[in-house]
């Protein structure tokens, strides 16, 4: 039987498009090697302009200019994030967010119309480690409930941390705390504050001060926070056809005494429910999401899959304790084939076809001697893709 992608076309069956996260001309990962992975849509940011300042014109034009003249296409920006004083609605708010309005308008000038951004506190994904071994001699990254209180308790020293954790953990935490090497502390703390590669990471003191910020914020305060920056960019996104698109929390609950606010079913609903407008899209990170027991991934779909403008794909195995590892993408607790049949379903329904990606794989095969961003190697991601590529058109029946 032959089976293409052109044969699935004719079908009259649209396709998803399937895209790539690429770090910028640093990535170690070049465009040649996103287009031999089978992608044929790039996810960037401009990662050298700091958190909060406008993206002038001529960057955006230039970094597009390189994805074209390698034959991709720029679909998505992950991500233009959002600074500290509009998420805490500091005195700078109205300043960093004219800034976020002329960057999302010069987008929109050069067509480039999806943007994913976070609302997470401080800190965006939060792992204690970046080389799980699996079985099979690959590296995973990695949630360790007890690493994270390790952290939170001994490295960080926040006041309260002891009333965020069950006795048992605390136990348990002490215990590994007394075991680990001073090397050990010190990579448990860099990984923990590990940022976006090509940013800056955040120091254990600006956490501190960022923490007690975020106390006086608190949940409703983050969400006020939310509404108002939806709303403060909400003509500019509906002049240029910008299409906003939140990623969820990742973890899915709360760390460090930090709010959250983007973790469950609930949430997604009240994001849509109270900013209706159509600019106000989500990010479905199906391993972000996974991480929490109280998802079920194929429901949420069904629930706020209108809205689902741009998606990641990766699976989570969790243990009963809560941590969690990042599994292979057609294995671990998320139903991968439920996720995908609804995913395609929706994307008969679009004008655009719905860009997904390959969210993070594991670091294998030649990768395992190379020095690649965490979750960003090459061959885990192109394997990612290859599964998810098949399973879709399995699903489609082409
Ligand atoms: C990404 C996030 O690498 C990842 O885990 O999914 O960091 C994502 O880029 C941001 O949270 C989106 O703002
Ligand atoms: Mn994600």
């Amino acid at each position: 039987m032959k089976v293409n992608l052109v044969d699935c076309m004719s079908n009259n069956k649209k396709l998803l498009e399937q895209t790539w996260r690429w770090y910028g001309p640093d990535d170690p990962v070049s465009l040649d090697d996103v287009k031999q992975a089978g992608a044929t849509g790039i996810v960037t940011a401009l990662h050298h302009i700091p958190h909060g300042a406008p993206w002038p014109l001529e960057d955006i034009l230039e970094r597009k200019r390189i994805i074209e003249d390698a034959g991709l296409r720029w679909t998505v920006v992950e991500s233009v994030p959002v600074h500290e004083e509009i998420k805490t609605w500091g005195p700078l708010a109205n300043q960093y967010i004219e800034n976020y309005r002329t960057t999302l308008g010069n987008l929109s000038k050069c067509g480039i119309t999806t943007v994913c951004y976070n609302f997470m506190p401080v800190l965006d994904w939060t792992r204690t480690r970046l080389d799980l071994p699996m079985p099979n001699g690959a590296r995973a990254l990695y949630y360790d409930k007890v690493d994270l209180a390790v952290f939170d308790l001994f490295i960080l020293c926040r006041a309260g941390a002891e009333f965020d954790h069950t006795p048992e953990l605390l136990a348990k935490a002490e215990q590994r705390w007394e075991g680990l090497s001073e090397e050990e502390k010190i990579d448990l703390e860099r990984t923990i504050l590990m940022g976006i590669p090509g940013e800056e990471n955040i120091g254990l003191e600006a956490l501190r001060a960022s923490i007690d910020v975020y106390k006086a914020v608190g949940k409703e305060g983050l969400k006020t926070h939310l509404f108002k920056f939806l709303d403060a960019i909400a003509d500019v996104c509906e002049e240029g056809e910008i299409k906003m698109t939140v990623h969820p929390d990742d973890p899915p609950f709360p760390i460090l005494g930090l709010p959250r606010i983007i973790s469950t079913l609930e949430d997604l609903q009240e994001l849509i429910t109270k900013e209706p407008r159509v600019f106000n899209g989500i990010c479905f990170c199906t391993g972000s999401l996974g991480a929490g027991p109280q998802n079920d991934l194929p429901k949420i779909f069904e629930q706020v899959g209108h809205r689902v403008y741009f998606a990641h794909l990766r699976n989570v195995k969790r243990d009963e304790s809560g941590s969690f590892y990042e599994a292979d993408h057609l294995d671990g607790d998320v139903n991968m084939y439920r996720v995908m049949s609804s995913i395609v379903t929706e994307n008969q329904r679009r004008d655009q076809p719905i860009p997904f990606r390959p969210d993070h794989g594991h670091q294998m095969l030649d990768d395992l001697n190379k020095t690649t961003n965490p979750g960003y190697s090459a061959i885990g991601r192109l394997r990612g893709l290859a599964e998810l590529r098949g399973l879709e058109l399995g699903i489609l029946g082409a």
